[in-house]
């Protein structure tokens, strides 16, 4: 596996590329201060289990195309180390923007960066910034490369399949209107094949395969039918850690619950519950005091949310490794689906 070290290295000189991009539009130099600052809070400190995950596929590819179990070229590894570097920019920008968009309160076991009292609605476009800062970096590195338009064009699209998601997530759970009978489990696959799996686990593998060379349509159809399945999961162990995770363990405090969202939770708990736990729900669902939230876990506890959960997690690893298993290996080797899925399975953060 990819030495995480050398990844996180190389973090330092792509801000110093990012920065020196600034001068080009002669930017003052509190404003470069400010977007150093925003880069290094909002983009460091995290799991990157999806910039990694660009590094380790490529390696696998690599010992696929040649037969031999050689380390990846110093070239290879920049490449992979520079496009897991934008996902990792995506992230930051999806996340600073989530966090207003969900009223959240830490992040990455630090205040989120809107809530520093000098930020705020700065951090709006801070989010922008570092949003473009994606496509700086894809021109100065990949513009000579024949799946330069392909690159581009794939994150745009996943941004914007990330968008959809977080539309549908925002508009189930508006403030003040709560109605359960918006939530359904379908819905719920929706929201979360679209905010999370594109962009977290699809993205890493096409930004992979391609600097592999792969051009064949089937094997990106294969990764991302695969990988959204993985990407679901994910975000239903979010869902979960969001109410029975350690806030100093996932380094967030969950908001699920005040925030009104379709969360895997609620809709088992909809789904399990007698008729006088779903009253209680609608009670309590969707408000801000801690009282009310307690009410709401206690339903969830009650059921033994916790436990069903723990069975879907088993459920999901052999039906997940099923559809692995009965894909086609030289189309794209069984062994990338398998790394990720190793590094996500049974997480606590
Ligand atoms: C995770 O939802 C989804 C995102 C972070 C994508 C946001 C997309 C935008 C277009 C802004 P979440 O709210 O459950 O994540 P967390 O629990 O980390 O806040
Ligand atoms: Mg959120
Ligand atoms: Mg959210
Ligand atoms: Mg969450």
């Amino acid at each position: 596996m990819t030495s995480k070290q050398a990844f996180v290295d190389f973090f330092p000189q792509l801000v110093d590329d990012l920065i020196g991009d600034l001068e080009t539009l002669n930017a003052q130099p509190e404003t470069k201060a400010w977007v150093r600052r925003a880069v290094e809070y909002n983009v460091n400190g995290g799991k990157m289990n999806r910039g990694l995950s660009v590094v380790d596929a490529l390696a696998v590819l690599r010992q696929q195309q040649t037969g031999q179990a050689s380390p990846l070229s110093a070239e290879d590894t920049k490449r992979a180390t520079i496009l897991g570097w934008c996902i990792e920019l995506l992230q930051a920008f999806f996340l600073i923007s989530d966090d207003i968009m969900d009223s959240s309160v830490t992040r990455r076991g630090q205040p989120c960066w809107y809530r520093q009292s000098e930020v705020g609605m700065i951090a709006i476009n801070d989010a922008f910034i570092i949003e473009m800062m994606i496509y700086r970096i894809l021109k100065r590195y990949f513009r000579q490369d024949s799946f330069y338009v392909d690159l581009v064009e794939l994150v745009q699209d996943v941004t914007f399949k990330t968008e959809m998601g977080q539309n549908l997530d925002l508009i189930t759970a508006p403030e003040d209107d709560v109605d359960l009978t918006r939530f359904s489990m379908a819905k719920y696959w929706y929201i979360v094949r679209y905010k999370t799996a594109y962009y977290s686990f699809y993205l890493p593998v096409a930004m992979a395969l391609m600097l592999a060379g792969v051009t064949d349509a089937k094997a990106f159809q294969q990764a991302e039918d695969i990988l959204l399945t993985l990407g679901e999961y994910f975000q239903a162990q979010d869902d979960y850690l969001d109410c029975f995770g350690a806030p100093e363990t996932i380094g967030k405090i969950g908001t699920d619950i005040e925030d009104n969202k379709c969360s895997w939770l609620i809709n088992q708990a909809l789904l399990l519950g007698s008729k006088e736990q779903v009253d209680r729900l609608y009670a309590h669902y969707g408000k801000r005091q801690p009282q009310n939230v307690e009410a709401v876990k206690a339903v969830y506890r009650e059921l033994d949310l916790a436990g069903v959960f723990t069975k879907y997690e088993t459920e999901s690893y052999q039906a997940i490794a099923k559809k692995i298993d009965a894909s086609d290996n030289n189309l794209v080797p069984h062994k990338i689906f398998y790394d990720f899925m190793h590094k996500i399975y049974k997480r606590t953060k």
